[in-house]
């Protein structure tokens, strides 16, 4: 999508630090942190969001969560708070899915 800010992150049109990537999907963190560790995990494929997941994204959608494990070890959150969080309706800014991993002290809602 050209105008999509995820896509341009993904395409590399934006300078971003990836915190993982693979030929599926990136992680990296959030401008506006919500909470001490704030990773968003984004599929590279234009999905608009939750309603537009389908039976395609099966073996996509496991690999998120075996993302989100890998950033949780990673990131010492097994012992400590974390959330995944998925945006949807009025609540998504950016129209592309991103699931949000929030790790230690909440500052503000995502
Ligand atoms: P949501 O409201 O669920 O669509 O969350 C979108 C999140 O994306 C929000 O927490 C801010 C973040 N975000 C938007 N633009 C950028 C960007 O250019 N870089 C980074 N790292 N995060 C962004």
């Amino acid at each position: 999508m050209d105008n999509c800010i995820f896509c341009k992150i993904i395409r590399k049109e934006i300078p971003k630090k990836f915190e993982y990537e693979s030929e599926t999907l990136v992680a990296f963190f959030d401008i506006n942190p919500s909470a001490d560790i704030h990773l968003l995990i984004v599929p590279k494929t234009h999905i608009g969001g939750v309603g537009d997941i389908t039976s395609e994204h099966s073996v996509l959608l496991i690999e998120i969560y075996q993302v989100i494990n890998k950033l949780v070890a990673e990131n010492n959150l097994e012992d400590d708070l974390y959330r995944v969080v998925v945006n949807g309706g009025k609540a998504q800014h950016v129209p592309h899915l991103h699931f949000h991993l929030l790790g230690g002290r909440w500052k503000k809602m995502v």
